[in-house]
């Protein structure tokens, strides 16, 4: 039975990436850190078969210990502060998890465990304002963000643990990927949120930033798939995942707003207080290199990625609707 530790688990992507590992026949062990309230929404059904450890990428010595206990063959970094709004006003706090919470674990792995293989949740956030279109692993990057800042210190660092020590470090260069389990300040569950909200008269405004600035949107099922194809190679290296489409914010919210039969522009209103200090305007991927060696293609495409979410946040404001209605 192959063992993995993954830190995130109770995050969008360590919750698919652990029930994927499950369903491969993994014992996985997920790292978790204290906090005063449950945070185990997207792991509900699944989390009694994890073994989770307790620890946080700020402390090596609980990583030390996770790395001990759990004696991975695999280790997937997914943990991280991981919204680029916030980034800005907590760049320490940022750099601090985001980035130096990287040499962590590298560095609990390579003491305890240095024949493990170990992934890096890196971002096309690094490519920042970009130097050619589309971007792919060659791409120079130019980080915009507190957050893309420390996230380049992470992806550099996973290259040089490959380089230095020879150990098998993979860097994954994802594009965003989004689903019912993405966390509800992302712009697009806060308008697929918002939306499911508008429809059952629980809502009467969406406000939004820069509708202009344009993402290439995936699946997290679908990326998941790809960060264990990298650990399966016989060398390790760096890939960019993507789906090759590129849209606006704009045309998120439009799709999502027509497929309840509603007018986005009656709904809409921009508002200051999202626009960020400084923006990423056009993130593209080139991910033919992981298609060729990873074998590996997205199966969700735009419409119905932004359809799955509605879907998914109509269901679940149904259910306050229908109990609003008994007590009425
Ligand atoms: P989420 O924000 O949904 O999850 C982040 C996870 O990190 C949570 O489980 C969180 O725990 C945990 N975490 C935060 N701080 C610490 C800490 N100090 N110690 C231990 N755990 C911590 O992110 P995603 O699932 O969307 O993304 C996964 C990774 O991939 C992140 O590193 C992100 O930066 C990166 N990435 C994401 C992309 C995307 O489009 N989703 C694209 C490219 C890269 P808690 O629940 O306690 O808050
Ligand atoms: P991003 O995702 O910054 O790309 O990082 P986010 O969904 O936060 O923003 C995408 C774009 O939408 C614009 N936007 C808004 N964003 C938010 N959050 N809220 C709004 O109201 C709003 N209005 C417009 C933003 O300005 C931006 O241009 C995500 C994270 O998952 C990172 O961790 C990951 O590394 C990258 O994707 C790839």
């Amino acid at each position: 039975m192959k063992r993995a530790l993954i830190t995130g688990v109770t995050g969008q992507d360590g919750s698919y990436l652990s029930e994927f590992l499950i369903k491969k026949g993994y014992k996985v062990f997920a790292l978790r850190r204290r906090t005063s309230t449950p945070i185990y929404v997207n792991v509900e059904s699944f989390k009694d078969q994890l073994n989770w450890i307790d620890g946080d990428l700020t402390d090596l010595s609980s990583l030390i210990r996770a790395v001990q206990i759990s004696d991975p063959d695999e280790v997937y970094n997914l943990a991280a502060q991981s919204f680029v709004g916030t980034s800005w006003g907590q760049p320490l706090a940022t750099g601090e998890i985001t980035g130096i919470g990287v040499a962590n674990m590298l560095e609990a792995v390579r003491l305890m465990k240095p024949d493990a293989r170990f992934y890096q949740a890196s971002t096309s956030e690094m490519f920042g304002k970009v130097a050619e279109i589309p971007q792919r692993e060659t791409t120079p990057f130019y980080p915009r963000s507190p957050y893309s800042a420390a996230k380049l210190y992470g992806h550099w660092m996973t290259v040089n643990y490959r380089e230095s020590f020879s150990m098998f470090a993979c860097s994954g260069i994802l594009f965003n990927h989004e689903s019912p389990r993405r966390g509800l300040e992302f712009v697009t569950r806060k308008i697929t949120n918002t939306v499911a909200r508008i429809k059952l008269g629980l809502s009467d405004e969406l406000r939004l930033g820069n509708l202009d600035s344009k993402r290439d949107w995936g699946f997290a099922g679908d990326y998941v798939k790809a960060m264990w194809l990298m650990l399966q190679q016989e060398k390790p290296d760096d890939y960019v995942i993507s789906t090759g489409e590129t849209h606006t914010v704009r045309e998120f919210v439009e799709i999502a707003f027509s497929y309840v039969g509603l007018n986005w522009k009656k709904y809409v209103v921009q508002d200051e207080r999202f626009m960020r200090p400084a923006e990423v305007d056009l993130l593209l991927g080139d991910c033919s290199k992981a298609e060729k060696q990873l074998n590996w293609k997205k199966s969700v495409n735009f419409a119905s990625l932004v359809h799955m979410m509605v879907d998914y946040d109509l269901d679940l404001y149904q259910s306050v609707v229908e109990e609003r209605r008994m007590v009425l």
